[in-house]
Protein backbone atom coordinates (compact mmCIF):
# COMPACT_ATOMS: atom_id res chain seq x y z
CA UNK A 1 0.00 0.00 0.00
CA UNK A 2 1.23 3.33 -0.84
CA UNK A 3 2.38 6.11 1.82
CA UNK A 4 -0.64 8.34 0.92
CA UNK A 5 -2.89 5.00 1.44
CA UNK A 6 -1.52 4.15 4.84
CA UNK A 7 -1.85 7.76 6.44
CA UNK A 8 -5.65 8.11 5.00
CA UNK A 9 -6.24 4.65 6.51
CA UNK A 10 -4.67 6.04 9.98
CA UNK A 11 -7.10 8.26 12.08
CA UNK A 12 -5.05 10.20 15.23
CA UNK A 13 -7.37 8.99 17.90
CA UNK A 14 -7.69 12.70 19.84
CA UNK A 15 -7.23 14.61 16.54
CA UNK A 16 -9.55 18.03 15.99
CA UNK A 17 -10.64 17.86 12.46
CA UNK A 18 -13.74 16.12 11.02
CA UNK A 19 -10.68 14.40 7.83
CA UNK A 20 -8.40 12.28 7.97
CA UNK A 21 -5.14 13.89 9.50
CA UNK A 22 -3.35 13.94 6.04
CA UNK A 23 -6.31 16.16 4.32
CA UNK A 24 -6.49 17.87 7.67
CA UNK A 25 -2.55 19.03 7.40
CA UNK A 26 -3.00 19.46 3.65
CA UNK A 27 -6.42 22.58 3.39
CA UNK A 28 -5.68 23.52 6.76
CA UNK A 29 -6.07 22.63 10.12
CA UNK A 30 -9.07 25.18 10.68
CA UNK A 31 -11.52 23.33 8.87
CA UNK A 32 -12.28 21.55 12.48
CA UNK A 33 -15.04 20.28 14.46
CA UNK A 34 -13.67 23.77 17.20
CA UNK A 35 -14.82 25.71 14.58
CA UNK A 36 -17.97 24.01 12.87
CA UNK A 37 -19.15 23.62 16.66
CA UNK A 38 -18.73 27.17 17.71
CA UNK A 39 -19.90 28.87 14.36
CA UNK A 40 -22.63 26.19 14.58
CA UNK A 41 -23.79 27.04 18.27
CA UNK A 42 -23.65 31.26 17.01
CA UNK A 43 -25.85 30.26 14.04
CA UNK A 44 -28.54 28.47 16.42
CA UNK A 45 -28.16 31.69 18.84
CA UNK A 46 -29.01 33.84 15.43
CA UNK A 47 -32.14 31.38 14.37
CA UNK A 48 -33.40 31.42 18.29
CA UNK A 49 -33.05 35.35 18.32
CA UNK A 50 -34.92 35.72 14.40
CA UNK A 51 -37.57 33.30 15.54
CA UNK A 52 -38.39 35.35 18.87
CA UNK A 53 -37.97 38.82 16.76
CA UNK A 54 -39.93 37.72 13.90
CA UNK A 55 -42.62 36.30 15.40
CA UNK A 56 -43.19 38.94 17.67
CA UNK A 57 -43.32 41.16 14.50
CA UNK A 58 -45.94 38.80 12.78
CA UNK A 59 -47.87 39.14 15.98
CA UNK A 60 -48.14 42.52 16.28
CA UNK A 61 -49.46 42.64 12.87
CA UNK A 62 -52.08 39.68 13.00
CA UNK A 63 -52.69 39.62 16.74
CA UNK A 64 -54.32 36.49 18.12
CA UNK A 65 -56.91 36.66 21.17
CA UNK A 66 -54.09 35.97 23.13
CA UNK A 67 -51.44 38.22 22.10
CA UNK A 68 -50.55 41.20 24.24
CA UNK A 69 -47.94 43.35 23.50
CA UNK A 70 -47.32 47.21 25.25
CA UNK A 71 -47.47 50.33 24.23
CA UNK A 72 -44.55 50.91 26.35
CA UNK A 73 -41.27 51.54 26.33
CA UNK A 74 -42.60 53.18 23.01
CA UNK A 75 -38.87 51.84 21.49
CA UNK A 76 -39.33 48.04 22.01
CA UNK A 77 -40.49 47.01 18.62
CA UNK A 78 -37.77 49.31 17.43
CA UNK A 79 -34.96 47.53 18.82
CA UNK A 80 -36.54 43.68 18.12
CA UNK A 81 -36.92 44.46 14.88
CA UNK A 82 -33.50 46.17 14.38
CA UNK A 83 -32.24 43.25 16.10
CA UNK A 84 -33.84 40.94 13.60
CA UNK A 85 -32.46 42.32 10.60
CA UNK A 86 -28.86 43.48 12.27
CA UNK A 87 -28.63 39.82 13.05
CA UNK A 88 -30.11 38.28 10.11
CA UNK A 89 -27.23 39.77 8.33
CA UNK A 90 -24.72 38.62 11.09
CA UNK A 91 -26.16 34.85 9.63
CA UNK A 92 -24.00 35.34 6.71
CA UNK A 93 -20.41 35.21 7.47
CA UNK A 94 -21.36 32.71 9.79
CA UNK A 95 -22.90 30.58 7.68
CA UNK A 96 -20.31 30.58 4.82
CA UNK A 97 -17.78 29.85 7.94
CA UNK A 98 -19.92 26.89 9.13
CA UNK A 99 -20.25 25.72 5.92
CA UNK A 100 -16.46 26.09 4.96
CA UNK A 101 -15.79 24.38 7.87
CA UNK A 102 -17.95 21.26 7.47
CA UNK A 103 -18.41 20.61 3.61
CA UNK A 104 -15.24 18.10 3.12
CA UNK A 105 -17.55 16.08 5.02
CA UNK A 106 -20.18 16.18 2.52
CA UNK A 107 -17.25 14.06 -0.13
CA UNK A 108 -16.16 12.09 2.98
CA UNK A 109 -16.52 8.36 1.55
CA UNK A 110 -16.32 6.48 5.06
CA UNK A 111 -17.37 2.97 5.32
CA UNK A 112 -20.91 2.88 6.70
CA UNK A 113 -22.45 -0.13 8.57
CA UNK A 114 -26.04 -1.21 7.70
CA UNK A 115 -27.34 -0.28 11.38
CA UNK A 116 -26.40 3.15 10.62
CA UNK A 117 -26.92 3.63 7.40
CA UNK A 118 -30.83 5.10 7.74
CA UNK A 119 -29.81 7.38 10.87
CA UNK A 120 -26.47 8.73 9.08
CA UNK A 121 -29.02 9.66 5.79
CA UNK A 122 -31.95 11.27 8.14
CA UNK A 123 -28.95 13.27 9.84
CA UNK A 124 -28.03 14.21 5.98
CA UNK A 125 -31.48 15.33 5.17
CA UNK A 126 -31.27 17.09 8.62
CA UNK A 127 -28.58 18.74 7.71
CA UNK A 128 -29.79 19.76 4.16
CA UNK A 129 -32.99 20.91 5.40
CA UNK A 130 -30.86 23.26 8.09
CA UNK A 131 -28.63 24.42 5.52
CA UNK A 132 -32.02 25.14 3.11
CA UNK A 133 -34.36 26.58 5.54
CA UNK A 134 -31.71 29.28 6.87
CA UNK A 135 -30.24 30.24 3.23
CA UNK A 136 -33.87 30.49 2.35
CA UNK A 137 -34.45 33.26 5.16
CA UNK A 138 -31.59 35.32 4.45
CA UNK A 139 -32.62 35.64 0.65
CA UNK A 140 -36.10 36.52 1.06
CA UNK A 141 -35.51 38.78 3.96
CA UNK A 142 -32.58 41.16 2.59
CA UNK A 143 -35.18 41.17 -0.35
CA UNK A 144 -37.23 42.50 2.00
CA UNK A 145 -35.36 45.12 3.56
CA UNK A 146 -34.28 45.84 -0.51
CA UNK A 147 -38.00 46.92 -0.51
CA UNK A 148 -39.07 43.92 -3.49
CA UNK A 149 -42.33 44.73 -2.23
CA UNK A 150 -44.46 43.46 -5.11
CA UNK A 151 -43.93 40.19 -3.82
CA UNK A 152 -44.35 41.46 -0.21
CA UNK A 153 -46.94 39.07 0.65
CA UNK A 154 -45.39 36.04 -1.00
CA UNK A 155 -42.22 36.50 0.91
CA UNK A 156 -43.55 37.20 4.19
CA UNK A 157 -45.81 34.00 4.36
CA UNK A 158 -42.97 31.82 3.02
CA UNK A 159 -40.55 33.54 5.13
CA UNK A 160 -42.98 33.03 7.66
CA UNK A 161 -43.70 29.57 7.49
CA UNK A 162 -39.93 28.60 6.61
CA UNK A 163 -39.29 30.29 10.24
CA UNK A 164 -40.82 26.89 11.55
CA UNK A 165 -38.55 24.55 9.27
CA UNK A 166 -35.41 26.51 10.29
CA UNK A 167 -36.13 26.37 14.19
CA UNK A 168 -37.20 22.57 13.95
CA UNK A 169 -34.17 21.95 11.74
CA UNK A 170 -31.59 23.54 14.10
CA UNK A 171 -33.67 21.68 17.38
CA UNK A 172 -32.78 18.04 15.29
CA UNK A 173 -29.05 19.01 14.40
CA UNK A 174 -28.43 20.48 17.87
CA UNK A 175 -29.75 16.98 19.42
CA UNK A 176 -27.91 14.87 17.25
CA UNK A 177 -24.73 17.33 17.85
CA UNK A 178 -25.11 17.32 21.18
CA UNK A 179 -22.13 15.13 21.98
CA UNK A 180 -19.45 17.55 19.76
CA UNK A 181 -20.26 20.43 20.91
CA UNK A 182 -19.80 19.37 24.87
CA UNK A 183 -16.68 17.54 23.93
CA UNK A 184 -15.63 20.92 22.20
CA UNK A 185 -16.89 22.73 25.47
CA UNK A 186 -15.54 21.30 27.44
CA UNK A 187 -12.04 21.50 25.88
CA UNK A 188 -12.90 25.28 25.24
CA UNK A 189 -9.96 26.81 27.81
CA UNK A 190 -7.84 24.72 26.00
CA UNK A 191 -8.73 25.14 22.36
CA UNK A 192 -7.15 28.16 21.38
CA UNK A 193 -3.45 26.00 22.82
CA UNK A 194 -4.91 23.39 20.85
CA UNK A 195 -4.79 25.79 17.43
CA UNK A 196 -1.06 26.44 18.02
CA UNK A 197 -0.33 23.07 18.77
CA UNK A 198 2.33 21.56 16.82
CA UNK A 199 0.95 18.48 14.86
CA UNK A 200 3.86 16.37 15.28
CA UNK A 201 4.61 14.95 11.25
CA UNK A 202 3.51 18.24 10.07
CA UNK A 203 6.77 18.96 8.02
CA UNK A 204 6.75 15.37 6.37
CA UNK A 205 6.28 16.28 2.19
CA UNK A 206 2.31 15.14 2.54
CA UNK A 207 2.19 18.58 2.09
CA UNK A 208 4.59 18.95 -0.27
CA UNK A 209 7.62 20.69 -0.47
CA UNK A 210 6.37 23.82 -1.08
CA UNK A 211 4.70 24.35 2.50
CA UNK A 212 7.21 22.48 3.88
CA UNK A 213 8.33 24.27 7.77
CA UNK A 214 11.51 25.56 8.23
CA UNK A 215 13.64 23.25 10.57
CA UNK A 216 12.28 24.31 14.88
CA UNK A 217 8.98 25.66 13.30
CA UNK A 218 6.44 23.18 14.27
CA UNK A 219 3.35 24.99 13.41
CA UNK A 220 1.50 23.29 10.70
CA UNK A 221 0.60 24.99 7.32
CA UNK A 222 -2.22 26.87 6.79
CA UNK A 223 -4.69 29.33 8.88
CA UNK A 224 -5.01 28.11 12.61
CA UNK A 225 -8.42 27.32 14.23
CA UNK A 226 -7.95 30.27 16.49
CA UNK A 227 -7.21 32.67 13.26
CA UNK A 228 -10.48 31.07 11.95
CA UNK A 229 -12.75 31.88 14.86
CA UNK A 230 -11.61 35.36 15.04
CA UNK A 231 -12.06 35.61 11.25
CA UNK A 232 -15.12 34.76 11.45
CA UNK A 233 -16.29 36.74 14.76
CA UNK A 234 -14.36 39.96 13.10
CA UNK A 235 -16.08 39.44 9.44
CA UNK A 236 -19.57 38.27 11.81
CA UNK A 237 -19.24 42.19 13.67
CA UNK A 238 -18.61 43.82 10.47
CA UNK A 239 -21.96 42.67 8.60
CA UNK A 240 -23.64 43.61 11.86
CA UNK A 241 -21.80 47.10 11.88
CA UNK A 242 -22.53 47.52 8.23
CA UNK A 243 -26.66 47.91 9.29
CA UNK A 244 -27.08 48.52 12.86
CA UNK A 245 -26.98 52.26 11.94
CA UNK A 246 -30.17 51.87 10.32
CA UNK A 247 -31.74 51.49 13.43
CA UNK A 248 -28.87 52.93 15.79
CA UNK A 249 -28.35 56.45 15.25
CA UNK A 250 -24.31 56.24 16.44
CA UNK A 251 -23.62 54.02 14.36
CA UNK A 252 -25.19 55.61 11.24
CA UNK A 253 -20.99 56.48 9.77
CA UNK A 254 -20.19 53.44 9.74
CA UNK A 255 -23.45 50.94 8.18
CA UNK A 256 -21.91 51.50 4.29
CA UNK A 257 -24.48 48.79 3.49
CA UNK A 258 -27.65 50.01 5.25
CA UNK A 259 -30.79 50.22 3.08
CA UNK A 260 -31.64 53.44 5.09
CA UNK A 261 -29.47 55.49 6.16
CA UNK A 262 -32.02 57.28 8.49
CA UNK A 263 -31.65 60.52 6.04
CA UNK A 264 -34.84 61.57 4.46
CA UNK A 265 -36.84 65.10 4.62
CA UNK A 266 -37.80 66.43 8.27
CA UNK A 267 -35.31 64.04 9.53
CA UNK A 268 -36.94 60.47 8.63
CA UNK A 269 -36.84 58.43 6.02
CA UNK A 270 -39.66 57.75 3.23
CA UNK A 271 -40.36 54.48 2.64
CA UNK A 272 -43.22 55.16 0.41
CA UNK A 273 -43.93 58.25 -1.51
CA UNK A 274 -47.13 59.98 -1.89
CA UNK A 275 -46.33 60.32 -6.03
CA UNK A 276 -45.88 56.19 -5.17
CA UNK A 277 -49.37 56.09 -3.17
CA UNK A 278 -51.39 58.15 -5.85
CA UNK A 279 -52.48 60.60 -3.11
CA UNK A 280 -51.01 63.71 -4.25
CA UNK A 281 -54.50 65.41 -5.47
CA UNK A 282 -56.98 64.51 -2.86
CA UNK A 283 -54.14 64.49 -0.28
CA UNK A 284 -53.90 68.49 -1.45
CA UNK A 285 -57.02 69.09 -2.01
CA UNK A 286 -59.15 72.02 -0.81
CA UNK A 287 -61.85 69.38 0.20
CA UNK A 288 -59.79 67.31 2.16
CA UNK A 289 -61.87 66.18 5.25
CA UNK A 290 -60.74 63.63 7.81
CA UNK A 291 -63.74 61.50 8.75
CA UNK A 292 -64.19 60.47 12.76
CA UNK A 293 -66.90 57.62 13.35
CA UNK A 294 -67.12 56.82 16.93
CA UNK A 295 -69.84 56.00 19.42
CA UNK A 296 -71.99 56.02 16.88
CA UNK A 297 -71.70 58.98 15.44
CA UNK A 298 -69.39 60.77 12.80
CA UNK A 299 -67.78 64.18 12.07
CA UNK A 300 -65.71 65.65 9.80
CA UNK A 301 -62.22 67.72 10.25
CA UNK A 302 -60.58 70.32 7.80
CA UNK A 303 -56.61 70.30 8.27
CA UNK A 304 -57.35 73.82 9.38
CA UNK A 305 -60.29 72.40 12.13
CA UNK A 306 -57.78 70.18 13.39
CA UNK A 307 -55.34 72.76 13.66
CA UNK A 308 -57.67 74.21 16.19
CA UNK A 309 -58.05 71.59 18.14
CA UNK A 310 -55.71 71.52 21.56
CA UNK A 311 -52.09 69.97 20.36
CA UNK A 312 -50.03 67.44 22.19
CA UNK A 313 -45.69 66.91 21.68
CA UNK A 314 -44.67 63.09 21.28
CA UNK A 315 -41.20 62.11 20.77
CA UNK A 316 -41.72 58.24 18.79
CA UNK A 317 -39.75 56.45 16.71
CA UNK A 318 -40.81 55.41 12.94
CA UNK A 319 -39.51 51.50 13.27
CA UNK A 320 -39.98 49.81 9.61
CA UNK A 321 -40.84 45.81 9.64
CA UNK A 322 -37.37 46.58 7.32
CA UNK A 323 -35.43 47.06 10.20
CA UNK A 324 -34.73 50.75 9.23
CA UNK A 325 -36.05 53.10 12.14
CA UNK A 326 -35.17 57.00 13.26
CA UNK A 327 -36.89 59.02 16.01
CA UNK A 328 -39.37 61.79 15.58
CA UNK A 329 -40.73 64.80 17.38
CA UNK A 330 -44.24 64.55 16.45
CA UNK A 331 -47.17 67.15 16.81
CA UNK A 332 -50.97 67.32 16.34
CA UNK A 333 -54.35 66.11 18.28
CA UNK A 334 -54.12 63.10 20.83
CA UNK A 335 -56.29 60.04 19.07
CA UNK A 336 -58.17 59.94 22.40
CA UNK A 337 -59.06 63.41 22.22
CA UNK A 338 -60.03 63.61 19.22
CA UNK A 339 -61.95 60.79 19.22
CA UNK A 340 -63.95 62.11 22.63
CA UNK A 341 -64.64 65.14 20.62
CA UNK A 342 -66.91 63.63 18.41
CA UNK A 343 -68.42 60.73 20.51
CA UNK A 344 -68.37 57.86 23.27
CA UNK A 345 -64.87 55.90 22.75
CA UNK A 346 -66.47 52.69 24.02
CA UNK A 347 -63.06 50.75 24.31
CA UNK A 348 -63.14 48.67 20.35
CA UNK A 349 -60.10 48.73 18.34
CA UNK A 350 -59.51 52.09 15.71
CA UNK A 351 -59.58 51.41 12.10
CA UNK A 352 -57.32 54.00 9.84
CA UNK A 353 -58.29 54.28 6.25
CA UNK A 354 -55.71 56.31 4.48
CA UNK A 355 -56.65 58.31 0.89
CA UNK A 356 -54.56 55.75 -0.51
CA UNK A 357 -56.73 53.47 -2.85
CA UNK A 358 -53.87 50.94 -4.28
CA UNK A 359 -51.80 48.61 -2.38
CA UNK A 360 -51.94 46.85 0.65
CA UNK A 361 -51.27 49.77 3.47
CA UNK A 362 -53.86 52.01 2.61
CA UNK A 363 -55.32 50.79 6.29
CA UNK A 364 -54.50 49.73 10.02
CA UNK A 365 -56.09 48.31 12.56
CA UNK A 366 -55.37 49.94 16.17
CA UNK A 367 -56.21 48.03 19.17
CA UNK A 368 -58.10 50.37 22.07
CA UNK A 369 -54.66 49.59 24.73
CA UNK A 370 -52.46 52.14 22.16
CA UNK A 371 -55.59 54.23 20.97
CA UNK A 372 -56.07 55.29 24.61
CA UNK A 373 -52.29 56.15 25.35
CA UNK A 374 -51.73 59.43 25.76
CA UNK A 375 -48.70 59.82 23.42
CA UNK A 376 -50.87 58.69 20.32
CA UNK A 377 -51.30 61.33 17.82
CA UNK A 378 -52.90 62.05 15.19
CA UNK A 379 -49.73 63.70 13.51
CA UNK A 380 -49.90 67.11 11.72
CA UNK A 381 -46.20 68.36 12.55
CA UNK A 382 -42.90 66.60 12.21
CA UNK A 383 -39.65 67.94 13.96
CA UNK A 384 -40.55 71.85 13.92
CA UNK A 385 -42.28 71.60 10.43
CA UNK A 386 -45.80 70.64 9.18
CA UNK A 387 -45.81 67.25 8.12
CA UNK A 388 -44.79 67.08 4.27
CA UNK A 389 -46.67 65.55 1.65
CA UNK A 390 -44.69 62.18 1.60
CA UNK A 391 -44.69 62.24 5.38
CA UNK A 392 -48.33 61.83 5.76
CA UNK A 393 -50.01 65.71 5.08
CA UNK A 394 -52.12 66.27 5.67
CA UNK A 395 -52.20 64.08 8.51
CA UNK A 396 -51.34 60.53 9.98
CA UNK A 397 -51.10 58.20 12.22
CA UNK A 398 -48.01 58.41 15.08
CA UNK A 399 -48.33 55.14 17.65
CA UNK A 400 -45.90 54.02 20.01
CA UNK A 401 -43.95 51.00 19.75
CA UNK A 402 -45.36 49.54 16.23
CA UNK A 403 -44.17 48.36 12.99
CA UNK A 404 -43.68 51.64 10.53
CA UNK A 405 -46.48 49.61 8.36
CA UNK A 406 -49.25 50.46 10.81
CA UNK A 407 -48.33 54.16 10.96
CA UNK A 408 -50.82 54.73 8.35
CA UNK A 409 -50.37 58.37 6.30
CA UNK A 410 -52.54 60.69 4.67
CA UNK A 411 -55.65 59.67 6.71
CA UNK A 412 -59.11 59.37 5.01
CA UNK A 413 -60.94 57.69 7.85
CA UNK A 414 -61.08 57.01 11.92
CA UNK A 415 -63.71 54.58 12.87
CA UNK A 416 -64.32 52.47 15.88
CA UNK A 417 -64.75 49.19 14.83
CA UNK A 418 -67.47 47.69 16.95
C1 LIG B 1 -33.44 31.61 10.34
C2 LIG B 1 -33.54 32.85 10.13
C3 LIG B 1 -34.80 33.67 10.21
C4 LIG B 1 -35.98 33.39 10.85
C5 LIG B 1 -36.34 32.17 11.66
C6 LIG B 1 -36.86 34.52 10.59
C7 LIG B 1 -38.15 34.64 11.05
C8 LIG B 1 -39.03 35.66 10.73
C9 LIG B 1 -40.42 35.69 11.05
C10 LIG B 1 -41.18 34.61 11.79
C11 LIG B 1 -40.94 36.85 10.58
C12 LIG B 1 -42.38 37.33 10.66
C13 LIG B 1 -43.05 37.10 9.34
C14 LIG B 1 -44.49 37.52 9.39
O1 LIG B 1 -44.78 38.69 9.70
O2 LIG B 1 -45.36 36.67 9.12
C15 LIG B 1 -39.86 37.58 9.98
C16 LIG B 1 -39.98 38.81 9.38
C17 LIG B 1 -38.96 39.49 8.76
N1 LIG B 1 -37.66 39.03 8.60
FE1 LIG B 1 -36.93 37.26 9.23
N2 LIG B 1 -36.20 35.45 9.85
C18 LIG B 1 -34.94 34.96 9.59
C19 LIG B 1 -33.95 35.58 8.86
C20 LIG B 1 -34.03 36.87 8.35
C21 LIG B 1 -32.98 37.55 7.66
C22 LIG B 1 -31.62 36.95 7.38
C23 LIG B 1 -33.46 38.79 7.31
C24 LIG B 1 -32.78 39.93 6.61
C25 LIG B 1 -31.56 40.20 6.57
C26 LIG B 1 -34.82 38.87 7.76
C27 LIG B 1 -35.64 39.95 7.59
C28 LIG B 1 -36.96 40.00 7.93
C29 LIG B 1 -37.84 41.12 7.63
C30 LIG B 1 -37.47 42.40 6.88
C31 LIG B 1 -39.09 40.80 8.15
C32 LIG B 1 -40.34 41.65 8.10
C33 LIG B 1 -41.25 41.15 7.03
C34 LIG B 1 -42.51 41.96 6.97
O3 LIG B 1 -43.23 42.06 7.98
O4 LIG B 1 -42.78 42.50 5.90
N3 LIG B 1 -35.15 37.69 8.39
N4 LIG B 1 -38.72 36.83 10.09
N1 LIG C 1 -51.00 55.12 3.49
C1 LIG C 1 -49.79 54.61 3.72
N2 LIG C 1 -49.25 54.73 4.94
C2 LIG C 1 -48.02 54.23 5.19
C3 LIG C 1 -47.28 53.58 4.19
C4 LIG C 1 -47.86 53.49 2.91
O1 LIG C 1 -47.28 52.94 1.95
N3 LIG C 1 -49.12 54.01 2.71
N4 LIG C 1 -46.04 53.05 4.47
C5 LIG C 1 -45.85 52.64 5.88
C6 LIG C 1 -44.48 52.22 6.18
S1 LIG C 1 -44.02 50.70 5.59
C7 LIG C 1 -43.66 52.95 6.99
S2 LIG C 1 -42.18 52.33 7.50
C8 LIG C 1 -44.04 54.31 7.42
C9 LIG C 1 -42.96 55.26 7.02
O2 LIG C 1 -43.34 56.57 7.29
P1 LIG C 1 -42.49 57.77 6.68
O3 LIG C 1 -42.50 57.61 5.18
O4 LIG C 1 -43.11 59.04 7.13
O5 LIG C 1 -41.11 57.61 7.23
O6 LIG C 1 -45.27 54.73 6.86
C10 LIG C 1 -46.27 53.76 6.84
N5 LIG C 1 -47.51 54.36 6.44
MO1 LIG D 1 -42.14 50.11 6.72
Amino acid sequence: MSRIGTLMKQREPEQDSLLPAVLTRRISPARSTTVAAWSGMALGVGVLILFVTGMISHLIQHPPGWFWWPAHPVWLYRVTQGVHVTVGVMMIPLLLVKFWSVYPRFFLKEPIRPREALPRVLERLSVAVLIGAILFQIVTGLFNTAQFYPWKFFFTTTHHAMAYVAVGAVIVHVAVKIPVVRNVLSRAPKAAEAAADPIPDASTDVAGPRNALPPGNTRPPGLSRRAMLAAAGAGTVVAGLAVAGQSVPFLRWVSVLAPRSGHGPQGVPINRTAAAAAVTETARSPQYVLTVRVGGRERGFSRAELEALPQSDSALPIACVEGWSAQGHWSGVRLRDLLASVGEYRGGDVRFVSLETTGIYGSSVLPHSFATDASTLIALRLNGADLTLDHGYPCRLIAPNRPGVLQTKWLKSIEELS
